[in-house]
């Protein structure tokens, strides 16, 4: 079994991913296989609850209020329409339901209750809820975990090297800081980045070095390729290569053995082929619905088509990260895409440490 390391060198890291792609991939799947169902991915569907309009610089999103991108802006939206969107994504065999909002922050008042609100909606639907608001302090990151939040999502984005080129209305130290919030509340973390931003394969591996640093690791690291956005400054930038993306799953996968790798922005441009890869290579997580948060996403009769013919099956909630290998406990873990999950959840949230014993019960 593959051990946890934190102390991985971006020597190291650049060496996986420069393997010829054979041994990678052979390498990258035996991880895979030893910690995780190969044949389950977990399946999120992206609510974008706040559109436009925020206040920062990343370079690469359309939401930037500074960027004139062609996107309909919304203010926060109600608790009902959220509850109406969940129940259609969990119908559709999304386990979870992941809100964003295009702030900087988050602030106390009449909008942070209104979150929580929906937190509490969506959790009572037996859906596990994940939230990416920007920055967060640990006081407003134990409310969110009171509400019943299971996971934050708040990218590193890249290295610390490259960021200054990318974003310079905070900082990575401040990324790190909402991380270590995130850290001391019982929620799951969520942090992964975007390649194909113009960073060199030294930026890659960083990203790499700083995520797998992290004690402990995040539960989920979605990789994403770059969405070049008309009016965005990396409007410009040719999409990534398909063998870039898989290359850099793999690696995620053989540095980050027990992670969930979320195969996450820039499915649209690949393949069937080019994103089986990435599953083989270890990636064991999408979003789905026909939009990201602003930008298109394969449909979800399309993906459903796909993992049919790939035989991949969704998880069902509140499942902890890395699975049984043997098929009968992974059969029993097994709902179709389409289809409703049958089960109850035992349980409140997750504690970090306890995610163990909890399955124990799952399983039971
Ligand atoms: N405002 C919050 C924040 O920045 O943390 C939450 C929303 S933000 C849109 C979440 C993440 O989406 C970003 O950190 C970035 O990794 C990803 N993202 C945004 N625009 C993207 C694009 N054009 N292509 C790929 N990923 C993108
Ligand atoms: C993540 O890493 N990717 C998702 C989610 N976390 C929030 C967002 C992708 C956004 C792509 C651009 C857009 O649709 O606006
Ligand atoms: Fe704002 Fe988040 Fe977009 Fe940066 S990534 S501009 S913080 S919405």
């Amino acid at each position: 079994m593959s051990e946890t390391r934190h102390d991985w060198t971006t020597a190291e890291i650049m060496a996986i991913y420069n393997k010829p792609l054979m041994e990678l991939l052979y390498e990258a799947a035996t991880i895979h296989r030893e910690h995780h169902d190969p044949n389950t991915v977990q399946v999120s569907t992206l609510l974008s609850i706040k559109t436009g309009g925020c206040p920062e610089d990343c370079g690469y999103c359309p939401q930037a209020a500074r960027y004139h991108t062609d996107i309909e802006t919304n203010d926060l939206m109600k608790v009902s329409h959220v509850k109406a969107q969940a129940l259609r994504a969990k119908a559709s065999g999304s386990s979870r339901v992941c809100m964003g909002a295009a702030w900087r922050n988050v602030k106390d008042g009449p909008e942070f209750d209104q979150v929580l609100e929906m937190v509490r909606t969506i959790n009572k639907l037996d859906m596990e809820v994940c939230c990416t608001l920007g920055m967060l302090t640990e006081n407003q990151a134990k409310r969110l975990a009171e509400a019943g939040l299971y996971a934050y999502n708040h990218n590193l984005d890249t290295s610390e090297d490259y960021y200054k080129d990318v974003i310079s209305t905070r900082a990575f130290e401040d990324r790190l800081q909402t991380i270590d919030n995130v850290r001391k509340s019982n929620v799951t973390v969520c942090s992964g980045g975007i390649i194909g931003m113009g960073e060199r394969l030294e930026d890659r591996a960083g990203m790499l070095v700083a995520l797998t640093s992290l004690n402990p690791q995040p539960e989920s690291v979605p990789i994403n390729a770059l969405v070049a956005v008309e009016g965005t400054p990396m409007a410009e930038i040719e999409p990534v290569a398909i063998w870039d993306m898989i290359r850099m799953v793999a690696t995620t996968r053989i540095v980050l053995p027990e992670t969930q790798v979320r195969l996450s922005a820039g499915r649209t441009e690949m393949s069937r082929e080019g994103q089986a890869m990435c599953f083989f290579a270890g990636a064991n997580s999408i979003f789905a619905g026909d939009k990201l948060l602003t930008t298109p996403n394969p449909d979800v009769n399309e993906d459903m088509e796909m993992f049919k013919l790939l035989g991949l099956n969704p998880q069902k909630p509140f499942v902890k990260v890395a699975q049984p290998t043997t098929t009968e406990a992974a059969d029993s873990e097994l709902v179709p895409l389409g289809e409703k999950p049958k089960w109850t959840r035992p349980g409140h949230t997750i504690a970090r440490n306890e995610t163990a014993k909890q399955d124990a019960k799952l399983t039971e």
